[in-house]
């Protein structure tokens, strides 16, 4: 079913992002970037790797690494990169960064954040390859944006191949009465079900117990 990626990508790149991909018109030889060139090598990475793959992904800054370091209680290795600037992760510069991480004899992919210029969504849309994963946590941290939902259609296009958990960050900037909005918001806009969702805060620990429980149990 390997094959079936390009296809699916490209269907939901044309969806959301029409304007950005090249006519039919525009000659499409263009070098692929070095964050192409990784996500080529990831899918190369993963496809000899026997092991469970977890791919974490969302909005740069959302919280991703923060959230691995936390579930983890610090032991996944190599440490997660934790930034205040975007792009803390990054796959743009060096051909030979570190893509997978460990722990637990699991691998837990902490993708870059999506929709910067140096990590385009178009490039994750086309290149990325959604279906070496089992299990997908999906996280946001603040408002839904066209690219959440276009990477988020094809998280739920594996259908019950893969294991989705939504997670909304930095839960301690909410209010009690804010939780249930946003989480209300969240679960109409993806089109998923509230239980679904995992309110999580890498700074009081808010959520960390049930996401691992999802996780590790
Ligand atoms: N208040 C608050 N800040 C958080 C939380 N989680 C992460 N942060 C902060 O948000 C910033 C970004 O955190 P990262 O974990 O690097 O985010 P990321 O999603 O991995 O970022 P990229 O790799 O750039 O996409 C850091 O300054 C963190 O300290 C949280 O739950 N609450
Ligand atoms: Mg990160």
């Amino acid at each position: 079913m390997w094959w079936l990626e390009p296809t699916v990508s490209r269907r939901v790149g044309k969806l959301f992002f029409g304007s950005l991909l090249p006519s039919a018109a525009t000659p499409t030889t263009s070098k692929p970037s070095l964050l192409e060139d990784n996500l080529v090598r990831l899918a190369r990475e993963l496809a000899v790797d026997r092991r469970r793959h977890t791919l974490v992904i969302g909005q740069p800054g959302s919280g991703k690494s923060s959230l691995l370091k936390n579930i983890t209680e610090d032991q996944i290795r190599p440490r997660p990169v934790i930034g205040i600037e975007t792009d803390a992760t990054n796959w743009s510069l060096d051909r030979n960064c570190n893509l997978l991480s460990i722990f637990d004899n699991e691998v837990f992919v902490d993708a870059p954040g999506f929709d910067t210029l140096s990590h385009p969504v178009k490039s994750y849309l086309d290149k990325f390859p959604w279906r070496s994963f089992s299990r997908y946590v999906f996280v946001l941290s603040g408002k839904i944006r066209d690219a959440d939902e276009a990477v988020f259609t094809v998280l739920k296009s594996r259908g019950d191949a893969a294991q989705i958990t939504v997670v909304r960050s930095k839960s301690d900037a909410l209010t009690k009465a804010a939780r249930d909005d946003v989480a209300a918001d969240i679960a109409t806009t993806l089109g998923i079900r509230k239980r679904e969702l995992v309110l999580l805060s890498s700074r009081t620990g808010d959520g960390i117990e049930k996401l691992r429980a999802r996780l590790f149990d």
